[in-house]
């Protein structure tokens, strides 16, 4: 270890400290430190999932367990953590402290340079992406299970991210894996104590190496750069009525990590009246909650637009990468949507009139209402796995700017995560450009491309064993040529089955192939249905099922998607025998 720092640049120190805008207090200990190394065995099930390893507090607080995993990341990065920096936070869930605390002493005696911590350990997923990005880092631990429930009795989670600023590639994860499962020692510096609930540097010797822990204002670094992608003030007068009629929002943060995000940008900086944002305070267990922004458990911002007479709506999720809009009455935009309109309306946002369009992408689940723009735009639309990692690399190679899934994430290239606050200002710039209301936007958009009705069905929590049944059933159908071709009918609506598959991907930009990521009944009039297994779950398996129909007709526009989608639904539950395999009647959530 003290070899490899001798041989260390010294422009590696500065790179680190490039400017930046932190606060100026320094506390410095001379005393060198001591690394351990410290015995321990592999842990089972340590391999991160759609978005990094989810499990409950219980199994983080194991003895070694949370070390383990971390030395898995830190050992994945290998060499090239030496002498580098890396971004740390989370979004404040039960146990984030403490996994802060562990990740510092651990990057210590792994040969990183510097770590740069939210304070108090705060930093939503998009703040940890800019920062990454902004500060040229070798990337970041993400300390978040999104949008589980947190506390004693809830999850905890870790993520690693790249030098993009976006979530670790299968390549990088899969190598984690494979190190848990050979894992004998992991590396230490437990007297190394720091300070992380004011912002300042921390300087250290460690093993006569420099070692510095800067901790950062959790919001300015973010905040300044909404500013250069946004026009503030053409929102701040939207808001504030300077030019007509104010749009009066209601802003649910969730008790997640948005709160003091919220409270910067929407009533500080935007001008939004205090009752403008609920739930603003980060809270360890987000209130006891689901911090998940949908319809289910958001439910009491969808009463309060309801009741009240609001013009605009939004929550967040826990790490503040989900978002839902809400107009007038509670009018629901689906994410499919969304990332459709904004895509649409570019010409909004000042960041794409200076950058420009290069292309558009979806999850595969997500209902391809995006697509229509790209083709009307002309610009090239990519069809990827469920998960953020997967646009990453297009992003990279400038052919992506916008894209977006169904579960709630939109997002685009100014970072390489999905950005909840980055949504919600898109759709404010799209409101103060036309100055109309969502609804209207919404009807426009269908006038202009027809409407695709989307829905997803989530069976929670079930049972793994026949979950993973019905999956390989349904896998031997996407074999099986009897399957195509077949009618299908339900409630007087026949639909023809013109290909099953099993999802694969292969990345244009560097050839790397993700196999069996959900099967799909594609019909030969468009509408489809998807089944896939859920991978951000803590424990049992959750189904996620995906059903799908486009028209063209406008008198459909304006129905109720549970409505026009029920037959497919039908069809759809009982071609994958589901209500069998689960033996659930109903979905635990429905969007
Ligand atoms: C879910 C969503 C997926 C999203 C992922 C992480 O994954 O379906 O679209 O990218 O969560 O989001 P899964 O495997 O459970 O379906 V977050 O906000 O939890 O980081
Ligand atoms: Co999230």
């Amino acid at each position: 270890m003290v070899k490899v720092w001798d041989t260390l640049s010294a422009d590696s120190e500065e790179r680190g400290d490039n400017n930046n805008n932190f606060s100026t207090r320094t506390s410095v200990l001379k005393m060198s430190l001591t690394c351990y190394t410290k015995a321990t065995k592999p842990f089972q099930g340590q391999k991160p999932g759609t978005s990094g390893l989810r499990k409950a507090v219980k199994v983080f607080q194991q003895e070694h367990y949370t070390e383990n995993f971390v030395q898995c990341i830190l050992s994945a990065v290998g060499g090239g953590l030496t002498g580098s920096t890396l971004v740390v936070g989370g979004d404040g869930r039960y146990f984030g402290k403490k996994a802060c605390d562990t990740i510092v002493k651990m990057c210590a005696a792994n040969g990183v340079r510097k770590v740069i911590v939210g304070e108090n350990g705060i930093l939503s997923t998009p703040c940890v992406s800019c920062m990454i990005r902004k500060y040229k880092t070798s990337g970041g631990i993400v300390l978040t299970a999104s949008h589980n429930p947190g506390g004693p009795n809830a999850d905890f989670g870790i993520k690693f991210n790249i030098s993009n600023g976006g979530p670790a590639p299968d390549s990088v994860t899969n190598r984690m894996y494979e190190i848990s499962r050979e894992i004998v020692e992991y590396r230490i510096c437990p007297e190394l104590h720091c300070d992380i609930s004011t912002p300042g540097t921390q300087q250290f010797v460690v093993e006569n190496r420099p070692f510095t822990v800067e901790v950062v204002d959790s919001v300015k670094d973010y905040v300044d750069y909404m500013k250069e992608i946004f026009d503030f003030p053409a929102i701040k007068d939207l808001i504030t009525g300077a030019k007509g009629q104010p749009l009066t929002i209601l802003i649910d943060a969730m008790h997640g990590v948005t709160g003091p995000y919220v409270k910067k940008i929407f009533l500080e900086e935007l001008g939004a009246g205090p009752d403008s944002a609920v739930n603003i305070v980060p809270l360890e267990d987000f209130g006891g909650h689901h911090p998940d922004p949908n319809l289910t458990y958001a439910a009491d911002l969808v009463k309060a637009m309801k009741d009240g007479d609001f013009g605009f709506g939004a929550a967040f999720d826990g790490d503040g990468d989900r978002n839902m809009i809400l107009g007038h009455k509670a009018f629901f935009v689906t994410p499919s949507d969304s990332v459709a309109v904004i895509a649409d309306n570019t010409d909004s946002i000042p960041y794409f009139k200076k950058n420009g369009v290069k292309g558009l992408a979806r999850s595969m689940p997500t209902g391809c209402a995006i697509d229509r723009v790209a083709e009307k735009k002309g610009v090239e639309v990519f069809e990827v796995p469920t998960g953020w990692k997967y646009f990453g690399n297009l992003m990279d190679a400038g052919r992506l700017s916008i894209c977006g899934e169904e579960s709630f994430g939109t997002g685009s290239d100014h970072i390489r995560e999905k950005d909840g606050i980055w949504a919600v200002l898109a759709w404010l710039s799209i409101l103060a450009t036309r100055n109309t209301t969502v609804e209207q936007v919404l009807l426009s958009h269908w006038g202009t491309y027809g409407r695709n009705f989307f829905t997803r069905y989530d069976y929670e929590n079930c049972e793994s064993g026949p979950c993973n049944q019905m999956m390989s059933e349904l896998d031997a159908m996407s074999c099986d040529p009897g399957a195509v071709g077949k009618e299908h009918t339900h409630a007087g609506k026949t639909y023809k089955v013109a290909k099953i598959d099993n999802f694969e991907y292969t990345d244009p930009i560097d050839g790397s192939v993700a196999k069996k990521q959900g099967v799909r009944v594609l019909m030969t009039d468009g509408s489809r249905f998807v089944f896939r297994l859920s991978g951000t779950g803590s424990s049992g398996a959750t189904v996620r099922m995906y059903v799908e129909s486009y028209e063209s007709d406008p008198s459909t526009y304006t129905k109720d998607a549970q409505d026009v989608l029920k037959p497919l639904v039908e069809i759809a539950l009982s071609v994958s025998k589901l209500k069998e395999f689960t033996g659930r009647q109903q979905p635990t959530v429905i969007t």
